[in-house]
């Protein structure tokens, strides 16, 4: 069997100087690893110069997972495992996924590829791994009891098969409960020739939701009220932007095994859908739009060409997916010297009316949003939710400061919550300050750089890269216990 440490091999330096794949590009393809350090043997760099000389997807904030050759197959290790999830700084979800990351590190391989992924399951009970639209023999399905066996706590299976298909695929547990715990990730397979147009950036956006309620670590699995929602792992204002080049043209996968549809909208440019799950879209059938709905299970490809520069949001568009920690008004909260209260008593707060109307003006404010219409309603400073624990967000309450002033009282997902310094990172320098106070949910942006600052923030990343944080003291070696 092969041992972790020879997939430590690819470094940095390795992507750098790799086939067809400028520098700027592969800094910008280093994966940051939530919860894991450059030690961590998970966070390990992926090697993406072998093989092709494919433009290397992106999947920011996760990282690629790497292989092995062996005799030609491609060896992949894969390993599901309960994982810390840092949906924004500060803010730890207990889920579970492969390689301690949710999502889980994405597979990039080329049309024709044959492949191993030694699999392993450190949960605490049993999985198997299926591998969305590919189009393998039944045994490698990876369905509980039809095509394999289920895989017991430690028990180990050898996935092998060839890949003749191109395209945005996934790998999914196919437990139900144990998808809604984070258990997914990307499978990229490039065709053996590039698609036409050629692009000069090509990204991958997961699309996750979760509920986890206040106070709580770990997400609610039968809930189908979702109260945060994520891109790769991270809610806004904590996604990665996108860094593209003016004029540049762009590809964009995003998939979607959650339980909502979310409609992925992008500003100041039109796109085309150009893939499926199933693959590639000819280009007689492409048409334009700025929002693109992703069901369950599916995968849709946009790209576009970036004409307009700006830091241009991508986000979906539905109300409740562009807001973090919601949760219903429960409990009088009293602002400091009224003592006057908006939210009402716990089964008013969620929406559980006994008596009474709804819209009354003593109801009113308790679900969720007031308008400043009733006499009860008077301003409020809501401070709840956050999220970092470093004591100061900038402003509450207020996107211009205005605090003082008579507002309408909200109610928590109201809150501007300004955490500039908490998410800064090289990609988001130079971008307005106070930008993060309108970020939250599935939000992320697309950076449209001129060419001058482009480079400049393409140096900073590189410089990161370079420079990277103190590593972590080395784990414990494979089978010693396994704590992330
Ligand atoms: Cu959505």
């Amino acid at each position: 069997m092969l041992g972790r440490r020879t997939f430590l091999g690819s470094t940095l330096g390795t992507l750098m100087t790799g086939l067809g794949i400028r520098a700027a590009e592969a800094a910008q393809a280093a994966p940051h690893v939530p919860g894991a350090g450059p030690g961590h043997p998970h966070g390990a760099p992926a090697d993406r110069t072998r093989g092709a000389g494919f433009l290397p997807v992106q999947t920011l904030d996760v990282p690629r997972l790497p292989y092995e050759l062996d005799g030609g197959v491609k060896v992949f290790r894969l390993v599901a495992e309960p994982v810390k999830m840092e949906v924004l700084p500060g803010k730890i979800f207990d889920v579970w996924g492969y390689n301690g990351t949710v999502p889980g590190p994405t597979f990039e391989v080329v049309e024709g590829d044959r492949i191993r992924v030694l699999f392993e399951n450190r949960l605490p009970e049993p999985t198997t791994v299926h591998w969305h639209g590919l189009e393998v023999p039944i045994e490698m399905d990876g369905v509980p009891a039809i095509s394999q066996p289920n895989l017991e706590p430690g028990g180990r299976f050898t996935y092998e098969f060839t890949l003749h298909q191109h395209g945005t695929f996934f790998y999914h547990s196919h437990g139900a409960m144990q998808e809604m715990l984070g258990m997914l990730g990307m499978f990229i397979i490039h065709p053996r020739e590039a698609y036409r147009p050629r692009v000069d950036k090509d990204y991958g956006i997961v699309l996750q939701e979760w509920a986890v309620l206040p106070n709580n670590t770990i997400p609610n699995t039968l809930s189908m009220e979702f109260n945060w929602l994520t891109f790769n792992g991270k809610a806004g204002p904590a996604a990665t932007p996108m860094l593209v080049k003016l004029g540049e043209r762009v590809r964009i996968r995003i998939v979607n095994i959650g339980m909502d549809h979310h409609p992925i909208h992008l500003h100041g440019m039109q796109f085309a859908v150009t893939g499926t799950e199933g693959g590639r879209i000819p280009e007689a059938l492409w048409y334009p739009e700025n929002t693109v709905l992703v069901g369950v299970a599916q995968a849709r490809v946009i790209e576009f060409d970036a004409k307009y520069p700006g830091d241009w949001m991508l986000h979906c568009h539905l109300p409740h997916h562009m807001m973090n920690q919601m949760v219903s008004m429960v409990g009088p909260m009293a602002h400091a010297g009224h003592g006057l209260q908006t939210g009402g008593g716990m089964e008013e707060g969620m929406g559980m009316v006994r008596k009474g109307n709804a819209l009354s003006e003593d109801l009113g404010p308790s679900f969720g949003r007031g308008m400043g219409m009733a006499e009860r309603e008077r301003q409020v400073s809501n401070i709840v939710g956050s999220q970092s624990g470093h004591g100061h967000h900038g402003q509450h309450g207020g996107a211009a400061g205005t605090g003082k002033q008579k507002r309408v009282p909200g109610f928590p997902q109201d809150m501007w919550m300004v955490m500039d310094d908490e998410v800064a990172k090289p990609e988001t320098y130079g971008m307005a300050p106070g930008w993060t106070g309108a970020m939250q949910g599935m939000m992320t942006t697309v950076r449209v750089l001129p060419p001058d600052e482009y480079d400049d923030i393409m140096r900073r990343v590189r410089e990161a890269q370079a420079n990277p944080p103190r590593p972590k003291p080395a784990p414990a070696p494979s089978g010693a216990g396994h704590k992330h």
